[in-house]
């Protein structure tokens, strides 16, 4: 197993193979960014039954379509599993499958790899499950094929028609109190802790239901009592020993929207660009066509608007987890992976707090309690390059440039732009109190022709990037 080239996530993986182990599967695990001919020897030298991929960013997907083909191209017969958060049924079985002639099989959680494993390997149940599959899998592309249900696209030009509406005359915007950039560094743990959203922790665990009531739950209360407990346990001695150093920049600017981009000033005749992608969907009587540009205010109005970008992570998972992987506790350094994760995210959210109320500070009254905050109930977003507003992962190169963030907090992007360290969030800070974290869905080719023009880039190089949202 191995997360793909230029994809660092593995704690998927990583309770895959510990749950594949407890059933004496014996698993070679490559871990994370592995490029396709290791794998692909490791599998041939090791004589493996199965190969499993895992990645969590849609870049990856690209790379399993990658290895598939080699995997053909070098005649082998392995069968290849599919998996990680990005991962679909319906992408392997449209995308993947179709390039390589042995089994291909997408897995949706850990549960299911034991089974899945189990029949391939079973001389008695092979041949059936795999055509079994082969039926399931022909029968998702024929329905994709067909789809009866798709949203009718419009042109650009008529989507930017019904662009979201702003009355930009009375509109009030918030000079932010302090421009520019700055960097936090050890931001202290005890404060962040108060802010992790625990329930994705949970459902990292394979245990769905809601924080706090799933402490509560009748069957699985125990056992995520106890997981909450060992989890808080090793929070207090990571913040003891100091094993992680939580990092965060952010910069607040500036900026004005120019048809669908938007212009930062970062400092008087050094300006730099974000894109935006317009939903192009046939949408209902007042419903808008939505760009994240339409929330900061047009240069045709002549009114200076603002937009932000901030970037955090977690040092110190990697070594930690490794530490316990060298003692060969696996539970505690998936443990340690997801802490870090849920701090990363704690800290992208605790940021935006302190931005609203005092940096830009537009939002100095705002007292919510913490499961107002969860359901975001308050003005302003931070859509991060890759979640559904804006799908394009290349927006975090510019991101990356303005903050700094290399230097600034030592994160690093890989060649399918995943951060590193894993434990990592970045975005743009919008105060519009209408803005919201909208879904793009489908594009068209003329936008995609548009947006590669206005980024500069060449059509196919930004189809790799858009694939998913291409109609
Ligand atoms: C937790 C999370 C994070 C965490 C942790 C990420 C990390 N360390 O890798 C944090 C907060 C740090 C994060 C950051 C980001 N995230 Co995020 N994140 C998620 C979230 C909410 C859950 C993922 C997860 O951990 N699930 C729990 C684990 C256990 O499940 P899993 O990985 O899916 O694995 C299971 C199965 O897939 C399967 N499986 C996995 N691997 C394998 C392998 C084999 C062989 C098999 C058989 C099975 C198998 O079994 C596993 C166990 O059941 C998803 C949304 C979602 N609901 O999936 C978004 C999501 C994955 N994130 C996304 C994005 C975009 C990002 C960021 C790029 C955002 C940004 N600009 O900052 C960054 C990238 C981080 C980086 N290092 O580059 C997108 C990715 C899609 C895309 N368009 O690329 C998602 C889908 C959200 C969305 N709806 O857009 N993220």
């Amino acid at each position: 197993m191995a997360t793909v080239k230029g994809d660092v996530h593995d704690i998927g993986k990583n309770i895959v193979g510990v749950v594949l182990a407890c059933n004496n599967y014996e698993v070679i695990d490559l871990g994370v960014m592995v490029p396709a001919n290791k794998i692909l020897e490791t599998a041939k030298a090791q004589n493996v039954d199965v190969i499993g991929l895992s990645g969590l960013i849609t870049p990856s997907l690209d790379e399993m379509v990658h290895v598939a083909k080699e995997m053909e191209r070098l005649g082998m017969k392995t069968p290849l599993l599919i998996g990680g958060a990005t991962t679909s049924k319906i992408h392997t079985a449209v995308k993947i499958e179709p390039h390589y002639t042995a089994p291909v099989i997408h897995v949706l959680d850990a549960s299911k790899s034991v089974p899945v494993v189990s029949r391939l390997i079973d001389a008695k149940q092979r041949t059936a499950f795999i055509a079994e599959i082969r039926a399931e899998y022909q029968a998702e592309r024929e329905r994709f094929a067909n789809r009866s249900n798709r949203p009718s696209l419009i042109s650009l030009a008529t989507a930017r028609a019904n662009a979201f509406q702003t009355d930009w005359v009375r509109h009030p915007i918030h000079r932010p109190n302090e421009l520019g950039r700055q960097t936090l560094e050890n931001i202290p743990i005890q404060i962040l802790r108060d802010w992790i959203d625990w329930t994705p922790f949970f459902i990292a665990w394979e245990m769905k239901g809601k924080y706090p009531q799933i402490l509560e739950h009748p069957e699985r209360g125990e056992e995520a009592r106890k997981l909450f407990e060992e989890a808080n346990a090793l929070l207090d001695q990571i913040i003891a020993h100091e094993a992680f150093k939580v990092n965060g920049v952010f910069g607040l600017y500036p900026a004005n929207a120019l048809g669908d981009d938007l212009e930062l000033v970062l400092a008087e005749g050094e300006t730099r660009r974000f894109h935006s992608l317009r939903q192009q969907t046939q949408k209902g009587t007042d419903k808008a066509n939505r760009a994240l540009a339409d929330f900061v205010a047009p240069k045709s109005t002549g009114r200076q608007d603002y937009m932000g970008a901030f970037a955090v992570t977690v040092h110190g998972a990697e070594a930690l987890a490794a530490e316990f992987e060298a003692k060969h506790d696996d539970y505690n350094a998936i443990m340690v992976k997801a802490l870090a994760d849920r701090l990363a995210e704690a800290t992208a959210e605790w940021l935006h707090a302190e931005v609203r109320r005092e940096h830009w500070g537009y939002a100095t009254e705002e007292n919510l309690s913490q499961e107002a905050l969860i359901k975001e109930q308050y003005d302003g977003i931070r859509p991060a390059p890759g979640y559904p507003a804006q799908p394009d992962h290349t927006e975090k190169i510019t991101l990356f440039e303005i903050l700094n963030a290399e230097k600034a907090i030592g994160i690093s992007l890989t060649e399918n732009l995943a951060m590193m360290p894993a434990a990592s969030v970045c975005g743009l800070y919008f105060a519009h109190p209408a803005a919201d974290y909208f879904n793009l869905g489908e594009i068209g080719e003329d936008q995609l022709a548009d947006y590669a023009q206005r980024k500069g880039k060449s059509i196919e190089e930004m189809r790799r990037w858009l694939a998913p949202n291409l109609a």
